[in-house]
């Protein structure tokens, strides 16, 4: 009576353990169904949900098939522990017939230790040297002739995209050319800090690269098809982390040039804004802000000079409005609570001027 409620135990405790442990491979195929379903959500301002599992760069190829690779070897591994363990838990349980009897005692077998050594080791020395490839020609990719270069600044909370080759300084959205692999054109971005510890990440279009103080990292891009790639800061640098958001828009060469002329031309200035660049000019907005072509020079915020080229502000934060625009001068804390930019306390008439300025910064 006893032994039949123990062994009726032991069977249940087996079960729960079955699907503790079949939950693992169920989750990662729910994260990976997830993210193929996301990868068709459209977000509005354009690009999808990003997913590691719609690679749309050579870079971010290589990381797929690698990790793929890996998964398939985990997996097989899984399988076979997982059967051999089933099997072993039917095929040696408590039965009546054996109910009194202590299994039989077994001790060492050489063959046995040699292989469950030698194996592990062969599919680790596998493992490493696939990754040690790829690594190697990630970080060792040639540039080509004709590549963009890019320094991309973080800043709490926000991103500083510079092209030396090209004078052009923005924020935020970065565009680059798209890189056909019969005419590669790839970018190569100098990753560099501000303050703290960022981590630039466009699932779509490469692996995570930190962005540290007092420290150059490098990365590259090289997009194959145009459209507007979404990513985030992957590094916790603060409050507002989490709306540290990143845009890479890929245009076609004819596009990319459009907007490289664009970039450079100097900051509008346009008369009827007159009054509202005198409010600028006049206030702390321009200690922070620079606007090429105008007294206003700071480093610490974005630059402004072609704000409305721009489909957000605040890194993604809020769509670019007119309304969110005004909403974010009188107060950005109700658009991203902890940003750097003070509430400037700016009169109601001057709110408005300031608004209509920036809205000629095309
Ligand atoms: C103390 C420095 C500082 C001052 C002064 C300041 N700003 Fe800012 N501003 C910032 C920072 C930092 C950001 C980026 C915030 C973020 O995205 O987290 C910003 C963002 C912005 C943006 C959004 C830009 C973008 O592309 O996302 C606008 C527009 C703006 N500021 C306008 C103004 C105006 C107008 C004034 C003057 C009334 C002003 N700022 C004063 C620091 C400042
Ligand atoms: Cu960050």
């Amino acid at each position: 009576m006893r032994d039949a409620g123990r062994s009726k135990r032991s069977t249940s405790i087996t079960v729960v353990g079955l699907i503790v442990a079949g939950a693992f491979p169920m989750l990662g195929f729910a994260a990976w169904l997830f993210s193929v379903a996301g990868a068709t959500v459209p977000i509005p301002g354009g690009g999808n949900i990003p997913s590691i599992f719609a690679p749309a760069s050579g870079h971010a190829r290589l990381i797929f098939d690698l990790s793929l690779f890996v998964l398939a070897v985990t997996g097989i591994i899984f399988a076979v522990v997982f059967g051999l363990l089933v099997w072993a838990i039917h095929r040696f349980r408590r039965t009546a017939a054996n109910a009194d009897r202590e299994p039989p005692q077994i001790y060492g077998s050489s063959q046995i230790e040699t292989a469950w050594i030698i194996i592990p080791v062969l599919i680790a020395l596998v493992l490493f040297l696939t990754s040690a490839r790829v690594i190697h020609v990630v970080q060792d990719f040639p540039k080509p002739p004709g590549a963009v270069d890019v320094t991309v600044i973080g800043h709490q909370f926000w991103w500083e995209f510079r092209y030396p080759g090209l004078g052009i300084v923005t924020a935020n959205e970065l565009h680059v050319p798209v890189s056909d692999p019969s005419h590669p054109r790839p970018t190569f971005l100098k990753l560099l800090s501000a303050d703290t510890d960022h981590s630039f990440w466009i699932p779509e279009l490469g692996g995570k690269t930190d962005l540290i103080p007092n420290r150059v990292n490098q990365m590259w891009l090289d997009p194959q098809r145009t459209g507007t790639f979404l990513g985030q800061c992957a590094q916790y640098c603060g409050t507002q982390h989490g709306k540290m958001l990143l845009r890479v828009i890929v245009d076609d060469p004819a596009g990319f040039d459009a907007w490289v002329r664009g970039q450079q031309q100097p900051g509008n200035r346009d008369e009827r804004a007159a009054a509202g660049r005198r409010v600028f000019e006049t206030t702390a907005c321009l200690n922070c802000h620079a606007v090429r072509g105008t007294p206003a020079n700071g480093l610490f915020g974005p630059d402004l000079t072609h704000l409305m080229s721009r489909s957000t502000i605040a890194s993604g934060a809020a769509p670019n409005t007119r309304e969110n625009l005004r909403r974010w001068i009188e107060d950005p804390e109700t658009i991203k609570p902890g940003s750097l930019m003070p509430a400037m306390k700016v009169a109601d008439a001057d709110l408005e001027a300031l608004v209509n300025y920036m809205q000629t910064l095309r």
